[in-house]
């Protein structure tokens, strides 16, 4: 399929490794595709689900202590400790391909070692990279090949190039104890090792299109961010392009397929959706940033998607989509908590066992039939709202850079930085609070930079530097705000109610890029004077509104001392800008 020496090379070597009984090379053809699935079904690693319901469908259930991104067990592996910096798991080469090749050894015996060339981003475009990832895994092959672009064509496009990501990945045992997934920026590899779920094992998606990809868009010029990107098209026609960065579980999918609320429809406005979750960003010759989605499909949370969350996804799942660890119904179709529709009156549940609504543990909370973090992966070209600009090579010009977290309480609806460097201690101050899923204490604050925390491959502080420079570089740069959803009033009752209606914030924040509309300035930012935001068709209460955009000064002024707690963890290489940033914005607020 390739006389590509380095891939040959790299590929006999990594065979010797890990000693699979057979070595087969994807071609990416349909034919290829339904041979795997007819493989999976007879082995059980998949199940044909109803084909005249959900035509094209399959599911898979992983192994019960596989079923998320394993972060303390992520590692960024080069030489010197400080190149990984203070967020990052460290671990030098040496000891990483120790570590991971002992496990690696013969993990393949008794499989077949897939190989499979893909791109991240159109085939041939200047902002796109190739990988090649071994693995020895059908439903991982199966997940790439929608999420990527996957196929003989990519490596007719590399040729006799060695420039491609050397991406290894094994299943092993699945023991946690024996899992790794490493990444090696200096030498443009990665190694995941004992988990065949998600972001572990689909190794184009977080380790190459973030953690990778960060430290050569550092190298080479650009940015490689954890941001949705979605088209507004205004009544007259025109589309603007926006990116946002979310941390983990903040709706992002919902938001790159919002539908607009009657009242704004009805002006004429359309949402295209570009990508969901990782935007390529470069400086085009006009002095603005353009972007690309480098994935070719999506790997959406289950739980909680509907018809009020988010139309388009349930439309997009209806073909041609991998369902892992949701509830499987008696009728060969799916279900998950918080989807559409009554709970079957019986199924199986995520981890194969019977499983019945009225199900509860010891404590009688409920069971739930789905894992929380269960997921459906989908083509890109299934979504109803698909941009056509998805494979433009150079990608769509984005207007605003958006920054949220999720916050009861601090953060208003949306404020606009005063300019690039403000834009940029923004995003890099930003934070969520934990909810009850997830690890930690609930309510206490975790600070996410860009949404990167889990995603940056090296020192944030030179991350933080190069945003800084990147802004240099601009002539017309994007502007940037924050937003945040979920406040909460006194009652814990959310003061927005989000969804739809958050294109009436997107509006505001296109028509002041366009210098359209007015704006208060506030020590944090400038908001919009509540009769900026065009509420036509919502039953808000002004106090609610007023509310929503308030900016509590005492609180702000804890916010910000715990802004500076946080910088002081970034240590020697946090940019001097940003330290004036939080002096200035400190001074501001009253601090000093
Ligand atoms: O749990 C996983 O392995 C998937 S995590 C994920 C998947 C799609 C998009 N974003 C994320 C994330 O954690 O940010
Ligand atoms: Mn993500």
């Amino acid at each position: 399929m390739t006389k590509n020496k380095a891939v040959l090379e790299w590929v006999n070597e990594m065979a010797k490794l890990c000693k699979p009984d057979h070595v087969h090379w994807c071609d990416g053809s349909l034919e290829e595709k339904n041979q795997l699935e007819e493989e999976a079904f007879k082995t059980g690693e998949l199940i044909k689900l109803n084909q005249e319901k959900l035509p094209g469908c399959v599911f898979h259930r992983t192994a019960i202590n596989d079923v998320a991104r394993t972060e303390d067990l992520t590692f960024i592996c080069t030489p010197y400790q400080e190149d990984a910096g203070p967020t990052n798991n460290w671990m030098t080469p040496e000891d990483a391909y120790a570590k991971a090749g002992a496990i690696f050894d013969g993990s393949m015996k008794g499989r077949t070692m897939y190989v499979m060339p893909f791109s991240m981003g159109p085939i041939g475009s200047p902002f796109s990279k190739i990988g090649v990832q071994l693995t020895d895994s059908i439903y991982v092959v199966l997940n790439m090949r929608i999420m990527t672009r996957m196929g003989k064509t990519v490596f007719d496009h590399l040729g006799e190039n060695e420039d491609f990501t050397k991406c290894l990945h094994s299943k092993a045992d699945l023991d946690v104890k024996r899992r790794l997934i490493l990444h090696f920026p200096e030498e443009n590899t990665i190694w995941s090792v004992g988990s065949g779920y998600g972001g572990n094992a689909l190794l184009g998606k977080k380790c190459l299109s973030l953690r990778i990809a960060s430290y050569m868009a550092r190298q080479e010029g650009w940015l490689a961010e954890h941001m949705l990107i979605m088209g507004v098209e205004d009544p007259t026609g025109y589309i603007e392009y926006i990116a946002a960065a979310f941390p983990s579980a903040c709706g992002k999918t919902n938001l790159a397929m919002l539908i607009p609320p009657e009242g704004l429809k009805r002006k004429g406005y359309r949402i295209w959706t570009v990508g969901d979750d990782i935007a390529w960003m470069r400086i085009d010759s006009d002095g603005r940033l353009w972007a690309i989605n480098p994935e070719n499909g999506f790997f959406g949370v289950a739980p909680g998607t509907n018809s009020k969350t988010n139309p388009n996804a349930v439309e997009m799942v209806k073909k041609d989509t991998i369902y892992t660890n949701v509830v499987l119904k008696p009728d060969g179709t799916v279900w998950w908590e918080g989807g559409d529709g009554q709970a079957p009156e019986e199924g199986i549940d995520w981890q194969g066992r019977p499983w019945k609504p009225s199900l509860v543990d010891e404590k009688g909370e409920p069971i739930k039939g789905a894992h929380p973090n269960s997921r459906f992966t989908v083509p890109i070209m299934n979504c109803p709202t698909i941009s056509n600009r998805v494979e433009y090579h150079h990608g769509v010009p984005i207007t605003a850079i958006i920054f949220g977290g999720k916050r009861a309480q601090v953060a208003p609806l949306v404020y606009e930085s005063f300019n690039w460097q403000h834009g940029v201690y923004v995003g890099a101050t930003m934070a969520s609070e934990r909810t009850a899923a997830q690890f930690g204490t609930f309510g206490e604050i975790r600070r996410d930079p860009m949404a990167m925390l889990p995603f940056c491959g090296y020192n944030i502080g030179d991350y933080f530097r190069h945003w800084l420079e990147m802004g240099k570089r601009m002539q017309k740069p994007p502007k940037i705000f924050h937003v945040n959803w979920f406040r909460l009033d006194e009652k814990d009752k959310f003061l927005w109610p989000g969804y739809g209606e958050n294109l009436r914030v997107i509006e505001w924040i296109i028509e002041r890029c366009k210098g359209n509309r007015e704006a208060v300035e506030t020590p944090i930012g400038y908001l919009p004077q509540p009769a900026s935001l065009d509420m036509t068709g919502l039953d808000l209460s002004p106090e609610t509104l007023e509310a929503v955009l308030s900016v509590n000064i005492p609180q702000w002024q804890e916010e910000v001392k715990s802004q500076g707690e946080f910088l002081d963890t970034i240590g020697s290489r946090l940019p001097v800008e940003l330290r004036q940033e939080y002096e200035a914005l400190a001074g501001r607020i009253g601090l000093q």
